[in-house]
């Protein structure tokens, strides 16, 4: 049977990022895609210009309607918005046996916040302990831990902080820091670097969606997390060396880029 995949996020409705972003890579990654609602943003490649959270009530009965019917073999989640959204989902989570690939998303591209800072505490202390994998970029490293990453050698430690909430791995997203994009990905004794060449690409809207979603294909695969995050992590290099303008700002990844390499 085809592997299942639940995104929890938001609705970005340029399409680049959030839960469009999350079921196309599902599609390109040969998976069903299943979606629970937690907010609409009114966004384009300039901004969000709006954002409205849903009712935890719907944000509980979407999940019940997937999962107790149709399965999940994993689950990624992405904006949540407010601490009642991160404990509620939390909750679900933690009565699941699925992989759990935690995107704890706080401001987007452009720096508009997709979570109150009153949930901080929750993401911390409810929803990083439920994580397989948590995957954090450098600015979510210093909102979480206070651990402020300037190179590459600073990246065990914010990953030492991260583990500390509870996450089984934690994959620290060095994308932020010049030069190459190096990675890292531990659960505290092993350790992997994965490094991937820059591209010279201003079009990267979604790509810490992308990717974590392509990290929960894998798993619900059955492959494990370093696998799982190092096949999601060319995916997601391809994604952006393919990434095309859009509007007047920045353009998306282009989630298609492997079928059409496949379809060759
Ligand atoms: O990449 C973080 C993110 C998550 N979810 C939604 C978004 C964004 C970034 O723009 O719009 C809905």
């Amino acid at each position: 049977m085809i592997p299942r995949v639940l995104t929890v996020a938001g609705s970005d409705s340029g399409g680049g990022a959030g839960v469009q972003a999350d079921l196309k890579t599902m599609l390109a990654l040969g998976v069903h895609g299943m979606s629970v609602l937690t907010a609409v943003t009114a966004q384009n490649s300039t901004g969000v210009q709006g954002a409205w959270e849903l009712p935890v009530a719907a944000v509980r009965a979407q999940y019940r309607s997937v999962v107790d019917d149709i399965g999940v073999q994993a689950v990624k989640t992405g904006m949540l918005a407010s601490a009642e959204l991160v404990e509620a989902v939390a909750e679900l989570l933690s009565g699941s046996d699925a992989p759990a690939v935690v995107d704890p998303v706080g401001v987007s591209k452009h720096g508009d916040p997709l979570l109150a800072a009153s949930a901080l505490d929750s993401v911390r202390t409810k929803l990083l302990p439920v994580a397989t994998v948590a995957t954090p970029n450098l600015d979510e490293v210093a909102q979480l831990t206070g651990v402020r990453v300037r190179s590459a050698d600073d990246l065990r430690r914010a990953a030492g902080a991260v583990l500390e909430f509870g996450p089984r791995w934690v994959l620290i997203k060095g994308g932020h820091l010049t030069g190459d994009a190096v990675d890292l990905l531990t659960d505290g004794s092993e350790e992997h670097r994965l490094w991937a060449p820059r591209h010279d690409n201003r079009h990267t809207h979604g790509t810490g969606c992308t990717l974590a979603s392509a990290i929960a294909c894998g798993l619900a695969r059955g492959r494990t997390v370093p696998e799982a995050v190092t096949a999601a992590k060319e995916y997601v290099t391809g994604a952006i060396a393919a990434g095309f303008a859009l509007g007047a700002g920045i353009g998306p990844v282009d989630h298609g880029w492997a079928l059409r390499r496949d379809a060759r």
